[in-house]
C-alpha cells in the first residue's frame, strides 16, 4: 500500500520539477522558447508544445518552464489551450508564443487559426506571469501573421514582429497592446529569412535574430540595428543546424550571463514535429558582433 501511495503522490512531483542539462524538459514536447527574466527574479521560459507522434499542425496549447539557478526547472503547467479561445477555428495550430509585461499584467501572445482558418495573434492577460491566462481577443491588424514576438523599449514602447509568407514585417503596437499603429512594415535587409524573429537590446544596439531555411535544417542568424525598426544589417549565422528541421528561439540575459534558447529534436531521434527545448551560452565581441553558440549535447 505504502509503494501505490508513493507512485500516486511521487510522479507529479518529478514531473514538475527537472533538473536538467540539454534538453531543458524532458517530460514532453516543447519548441520556439520564448525566455524572459521578470521581476521576481525568475528566468521564464514561454515555449510552444509539440504533441508525442505527431506533426506542427496538431500543437494545442502551451505551458510555462521557470528556474532561478539555470539547473532546476518547474513546470507551471498548461496555461492556454484552443478550447480556451474564443475565436478558434479548431483545435491544433497553436505555434510560436511570446509574453511581455507591462504595467502590471503579463500580455500572452499565440498565433492561432480563425474560423476562416487564417492566422491571428491571439492577447491573453494575467497578472501573474504563469497561470490566470485569460484570452482577450486577437490583435487588430495583424490578422494573416504568425510567429509573434513584442519587444518593450526602455521608453515604455511596444513593438510587434511577426511573419507572413517568410517574410517579417512589424509595427509599433498601440498602448492597449492589441492594435498595430499605422501598418506592419515589411523589415527588409534580413538575409535568408524564413520564420521566428526575436528582438533584444544590449549596449544601445538591436538584435533580431532568426531562422534561415537552409536545406536539412535550418540555422540561427542575427542581424543588429540602431532602432528598433531597422533598417538592419544581417551579420551572419549564430546557431548551427541542430537535430530539428526548424530552429526558433531568443537570447536574454540572467545573472550576468547571456543565453541563447532555441530547440533541438534529440529526445524524439530527429522526429520533425516532436522537438525539445535547450539553452547555452552566448557571447559578444567588443563591437557587439555575436559568437558562434557551441551546442551543448543532449
Ligand atoms: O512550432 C511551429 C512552427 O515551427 C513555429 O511557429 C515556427 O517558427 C517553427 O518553429
Amino acid at each position: 500500500l505504502l509503494s501505490i501511495a508513493f507512485i500516486l503522490f511521487a510522479v507529479p512531483v518529478l514531473n514538475a520539477e527537472e533538473r536538467a542539462s540539454n534538453p531543458i524538459v524532458k517530460h514532453m514536447f516543447t519548441a520556439d522558447p520564448s525566455a524572459h527574466v521578470w521581476e521576481d527574479g525568475r528566468l521564464y521560459v514561454y515555449p510552444s508544445t509539440d504533441i508525442k507522434g505527431k506533426g506542427y499542425r496538431s500543437m494545442d496549447g502551451y505551458h510555462v518552464f521557470s528556474t532561478d539557478d539555470m539547473i532546476t526547472w518547474k513546470d507551471h503547467g498548461e496555461i492556454l489551450h484552443s478550447r480556451d479561445v474564443e475565436w478558434s477555428g479548431g483545435p491544433g495550430r497553436m505555434w510560436a508564443p511570446d509574453c511581455v509585461y507591462k504595467d502590471g499584467l503579463y500580455y500572452y501572445y499565440f498565433p492561432h487559426y480563425n474560423t476562416d482558418q487564417e492566422w491571428e495573434i491571439g492577447v491573453a492577460t494575467s497578472d501573474k506571469p504563469a497561470s490566470d491566462f485569460k484570452v482577450q481577443g486577437f490583435v487588430k491588424g495583424g490578422n494573416g501573421f504568425c510567429d509573434p514576438c513584442v519587444y518593450i523599449d526602455d521608453d515604455g514602447q511596444a513593438y510587434l514582429y511577426a511573419v507572413k509568407r517568410v517574410k517579417t514585417y512589424a509595427a509599433k503596437l498601440n498602448d492597449n497592446m492589441m492594435e498595430i499603429e499605422g501598418e506592419m512594415v515589411r523589415q527588409t535587409d534580413l538575409k535568408g529569412l524564413r520564420e521566428g524573429p526575436f528582438v533584444f537590446k544590449r549596449d544601445e544596439i538591436y538584435y533580431l535574430i532568426y531562422p534561415d531555411s537552409s536545406p536539412g535544417g535550418h540555422q540561427m542568424n542575427y542581424a543588429m540595428s540602431s532602432s528598433p525598426l531597422g533598417p538592419w544589417e544581417s551579420k551572419g549565422i549564430i546557431l548551427k543546424k541542430t537535430s530539428a528541421l526548424t530552429t526558433h528561439g531568443s537570447v536574454v540575459e540572467y545573472k550576468g550571463q547571456w543565453y541563447l534558447f532555441y530547440h533541438n529534436a534529440d529526445l524524439s531521434g530527429g522526429r520533425k514535429g516532436n522537438r525539445s527545448i535547450c539553452f547555452d551560452k552566448v557571447t559578444f565581441n567588443e563591437d557587439g558582433t555575436m559568437n558562434m553558440v557551441e551546442q551543448t549535447p543532449s
